[in-house]
């Protein structure tokens, strides 16, 4: 199985596929993505909701333009059901109605086909993924067909123009994690088609980071990201006085996109992960197996430390 190749190495176009609303962590990430982009002179092609949440590409949107990202092709998720119940709206549905009032829910397209119109335009192997939820797009991807427009299989397509899928995904040595079995039957369809090497941050690599903003904070309300993290951790309550912290799960996915191995990263040896009917995933020793784990090569504090100066980054309060 080939080594990852980290775009702050080579530049290649950026996919973000995010549940964005179950937990407050994809918010982070997004700071993160930014921060990186921006250094690096690096490009997000497409965002997308990965779930059928009506608020959640709004705010993903919102959160990308508030850090200066732009010329992003954004999608969501049009199959109805998908993670979208009262617990997936904390943060997402407030920061659209106060960040982005002028943007209506159910307007974007359909997250598959702009996946396939932007993926078109990529060089062979110039793309790469970054998923940091479920996989309920990615396997839509995987299975469409060819159709007027492209004349590829999304497999096909996939393969000849993604370089590699980094996920925050499944439990080490095995167990249950959200973005497995929060769909279950999308999982096994990923796990099982997926033509390129795919890199997990599992559930433990990013569970004893904790980051977000110290008491007594600095941000506003003026910033969707410090509100995210408030709206999500305090239930919404004003005047919050005390740390809002969560743990890092979706930002070290990120981060390895861009670093890789090296001084924050390892990986493990090859494996395959199988997936079970009841959400369960299990890692199995594999030299021919297309997953590795990214390791951590520092101390949770040195992680925390950097999430936390990007997501308190004062440029970015009004
Ligand atoms: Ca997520």
């Amino acid at each position: 199985m080939k080594q990852f190749t980290p775009l702050k190495k080579v530049k290649q176009d950026i996919f973000l596929d995010t549940d964005i609303g179950p937990d407050c962590d994809d918010v982070g990430a997004i700071a993160v993505l930014a921060d990186y982009v921006q250094r690096l002179g690096a490009t997000v092609r497409a965002i997308v909701n990965c779930t059928s949440n009506p608020y959640g590409t709004i705010a993903a949107k919102l959160l990308a333009e508030h850090r200066g990202l732009t010329g992003i092709q954004y999608g969501e998720n049009k199959q109805k059901g998908i993670l979208c119940g009262e617990e997936t709206k904390r943060y997402n549905f407030r920061l659209a109605e106060k960040f982005a009032p002028e943007i209506r829910p159910g307007t974007f397209p359909d997250a598959v086909t702009v996946y396939r119109r932007v993926l078109t335009q990529c060089c062979n192997k110039g793309a790469i993924f970054i998923t940091i939820g479920t996989y309920s797009t990615l396997a839509q991807l995987l299975q469409s067909q060819p159709d007027e427009i492209i004349p590829q299989s999304g497999i096909a397509l996939f393969k000849q123009k993604v370089s590699a899928v980094v996920s925050m995904a499944c439990k080490y040595p095995q167990g249950r994690e959200f973005n497995i079995y929060g769909d279950t039957a999308a999982a096994t369809v990923f796990f099982r088609l997926c033509p390129v090497p795919i890199f997990l941050s599992d559930y433990d690599v990013g569970n004893t980071i904790i980051s977000g903003y110290d008491a007594p904070v600095r941000q506003t309300q003026q910033d969707p990201y410090w509100e995210a993290y408030q709206l999500y951790l305090t239930a919404g309550q004003t005047n919050c006085t005390k740390s809002l912290r969560r743990a890092s799960f979706d930002l070290t996915a990120v981060q390895f996109a861009f670093e890789g191995e090296g001084e924050w990263f390892s990986l493990s040896q090859p494996e395959t992960v199988v997936i079970g009917e009841d959400g369960t995933n299990c890692f199995l020793p594999d030299p021919d197996g297309n997953c590795r784990r990214i390791q951590k090569e520092k101390p949770d504090e040195a992680f925390a430390q950097f999430y936390n100066q990007i997501l308190q980054n004062s440029d970015f309060l009004s």
